[in-house]
């Protein structure tokens, strides 16, 4: 007789909910609980959301682009061949700047602000972003992601200006990062709550998967890369001793290290742990950028009960004065973040 299956197989949130929250739903019941809001922001989140179904999309045929790339630098169709993270750029911003809801844009990609070609209006917020955060990981078939935070102008009408680049984490309106894995989900917060969503590609929408996601107060996970031991500071090796040495109080940590920060931070957030990128002798500053990596990060791990800090100060709390400026970042469960500052302080 064949044995009973008693394992549960999730078949998705359309089926589990009837009707499924999509991302679109979410975005419009939010905008309703708001009677002073005007849509912009709602709009300016379709676009996000129209920007990352795009990237995702070609994503998932980087193989066969590659394949089709390799016969010159035009494809079958006449194209040009992009690199996908040149393409990610551009999706994004020919898909935000048409909808007159954004004044400015800041891009990993972009040396200088991006400004808004003046036949569209210009908009009230301010969207800065990594297209493509941890493209290394595109050839060998690992997650990779997008990471956008969106700001509200501070600037008069007209043409927006760094100043409007240049503010603070802790003014950041809302924040999310889209990861492209074993399935694309876009997280996204404004700062109360964290919410994730999953894509269904056959329905072509994002649906609530992980509502109100909460990081754990301490985790057992901690995510560096530990090749770059020697060029740390005697405080970081010392955490890091610490952290994978089992005591009277604690097992010895595990480390996973993915090297795309959206996809390190994801399993943080659902996993709690700590992800760490610290200075070291090569990258004096930190590695990774304050504006479209660490800001928002920050933002979204402060709002599921997280920490952020670059080892002195709040992430949130520091003022920008470059657009590509970089930070160190130790992001992750409270507990954890704070025994990390506790060692490199020493
Ligand atoms: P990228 O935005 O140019 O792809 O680089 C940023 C990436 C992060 O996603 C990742 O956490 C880090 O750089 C990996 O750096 P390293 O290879 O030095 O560990
Ligand atoms: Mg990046």
């Amino acid at each position: 007789m064949p044995r009973a299956m008693t394992r549960t197989v999730s078949i998705g949130p359309v089926e589990d909910t009837p009707l499924g929250m999509t991302l679109e739903r979410h975005l419009l019941d939010r905008q309703r609980r708001m009677p002073e809001a005007t849509g912009d922001f709602t709009g300016l989140f379709q676009q996000i959301m129209l920007a990352a179904k795009i990237i995702g999309s070609r994503v998932s045929k980087a193989g066969l682009s590659d394949i089709l790339g390799r016969t010159g630098t035009t494809n079958v169709q006449g194209e040009q061949v992009q690199k996908l993270d040149e393409f990610a750029n551009t999706v994004i911003v020919q898909t935000v700047e048409a909808g007159g809801h954004v004044c400015v844009m800041g891009s990993e990609e972009v040396e200088n602000p991006i400004t808004i070609p003046s036949q569209y209006p210009q908009g009230k917020y301010v969207l800065q972003f990594d297209p493509l955060d941890g493209s290394g990981n595109i050839d060998i078939n690992a997650s990779i992601g997008t990471i956008f935070s969106i700001h509200r102008r501070v600037t008069p009408p007209g043409q927006g200006s760094m100043k409007d680049l240049l503010q603070k984490g802790s003014e950041i309106v809302a924040a999310g990062y889209v990861i492209y894995g074993s399935s694309n989900m876009l997280v996204y917060s404004t700062g109360d709550q964290v919410d994730g969503f999953t894509y269904d590609p056959g329905v072509g929408e994002f649906f609530l998967s992980h509502p109100d996601i909460r990081i754990p107060q301490r985790g057992g996970i901690y995510s560096i890369n530990e090749g770059n031991y020697h060029n740390w500071s005697e405080g970081t090796q010392k955490w890091v001793d610490w952290i994978k040495t089992p005591d009277e109080n604690k097992k010895a940590y595990r480390l996973r290290y993915i090297g795309a920060m959206v996809a390190d931070i994801h399993r943080t957030l659902l996993r709690g742990g700590i992800f760490v990128y610290p200075r070291d002798v090569k990258n004096k500053k930190g590695k990774l950028r304050l504006l479209y990596e660490a800001s928002p990060m920050a933002f979204l791990v402060e709002a599921a009960g997280g920490a952020a800090s670059d080892g002195k100060n709040r992430i949130l709390d520091i003022q920008p004065t470059e657009l590509h400026q970089r930070t160190p970042v130790f992001i992750g469960s409270p507990d954890d973040v704070a025994d990390a500052l506790r060692f490199v302080n020493a």
